[in-house]
């Protein structure tokens, strides 16, 4: 596919394609694509963006690399020399986690977000592929947690849809060890969908996104939105229930009501079945 430059940001890159595709770049090599307060707000921006763009189904969501060291990164998480008390620091001066924030969007976008690692997925930048619909792995990529040896911590989607993925005993060794595990280990362990040459890791997320891209939008979202439900509390069933009062919007009974409303009379649902 031809990438086209979509919106100008600083720490990350926009692309988007004909096809239906985008593409959102961390773009911080020289710190491993660790994300600092403004990275995470561009990248809700980013993902706002691609939500109200109806044209688009898939994102594939990647680091820059490789890095002048020759080093590849997906993400290594919070960018630590920006840490201060309660967060990391913004350009205001406050200390924020937005990055929670950015967990929210990527579960919430109605649309298939897949992950494409290559190199370290680190710390919250782990959490991040954790998090989307899907994740493509490299064969050079390595997965780990360090927030116990450098003093945070994800108790949210870090540890607990982690423990889904991969089960307790797995999730509270790669939270309690802080060891490092290679693609072939996150495969076993069902952290990922596959593991491709690194030289075809694009390549493969952009043939999983056109065979998703093939199928019903509805039906895509709605499944989302279900998995969701199972995983994210309240939150998830929020989802899942909108997604049926967005297709309920749709029908002459739903349009009755709001027309009878409008036109203060009676809505009349007599032409309505209660089916089994
Ligand atoms: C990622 C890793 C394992 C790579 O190791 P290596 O040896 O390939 O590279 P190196 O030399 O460590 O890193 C290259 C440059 O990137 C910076 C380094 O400081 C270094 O800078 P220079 O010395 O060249 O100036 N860099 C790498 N990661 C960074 C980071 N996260 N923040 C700031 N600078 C970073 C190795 O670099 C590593 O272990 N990185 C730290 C991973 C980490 O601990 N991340 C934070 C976890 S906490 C978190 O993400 C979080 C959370 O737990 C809860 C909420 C929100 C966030």
């Amino acid at each position: 596919v031809e990438w086209i430059p979509w919106n100008d940001y600083e720490d990350i890159l926009l692309d988007r394609c004909k096809e239906g595709i985008a593409r959102i770049t961390i773009n911080r090599p020289t710190k491993r694509n660790a994300f600092r307060p403004q990275t995470v707000t561009e990248l809700c921006d980013a993902f706002s963006f691609i939500r109200d763009t109806v044209d688009i189904g898939v994102v594939l969501l990647t680091g820059i690399g490789p890095a002048k060291d020759g080093r590849y990164a997906f993400c290594s998480g919070g960018d630590q020399s920006v840490r201060g008390d309660g967060g990391y620091i913004d350009e205001m001066g406050l200390a924020r986690l937005n990055v929670l924030d950015l967990q929210r969007i990527i579960r919430s976008l109605p649309k298939v977000v897949i992950a494409l690692v290559a190199g370290y997925a680190i710390g919250g930048g782990q959490v991040l592929h954790l998090l989307c619909d899907l994740s493509i792995a490299a064969d050079n990529a390595i997965f780990g947690q360090t927030g116990p040896r450098v003093g945070s911590f994800d108790g949210g989607f870090g540890a607990s849809f982690l423990a889904r993925l991969v089960g307790q005993r797995k999730a509270r060794e790669i939270w309690f060890l802080c060891r490092s595990y290679d693609a072939t280990q996150a495969l076993t362990m069902r952290l990922v969908n596959a593991v491709v040459p690194l030289d075809t890791l694009e390549q493969e997320g952009v043939i999983w996104a056109q065979e998703i891209l093939q199928h019903s939008p509805t039906a895509i979202r709605c499944l989302k939105a279900a998995f969701n439900a199972e995983t994210d509390g309240m939150s998830g069933i929020q989802e899942l229930a909108g997604q049926a009062t967005h297709l309920f919007y749709r029908t002459d009974e739903g349009k009755e009501g709001k027309k009878a409303f409008l036109e203060k009379r009676k809505p009349d649902f007599s032409s309505e079945l209660w089916l089994p």
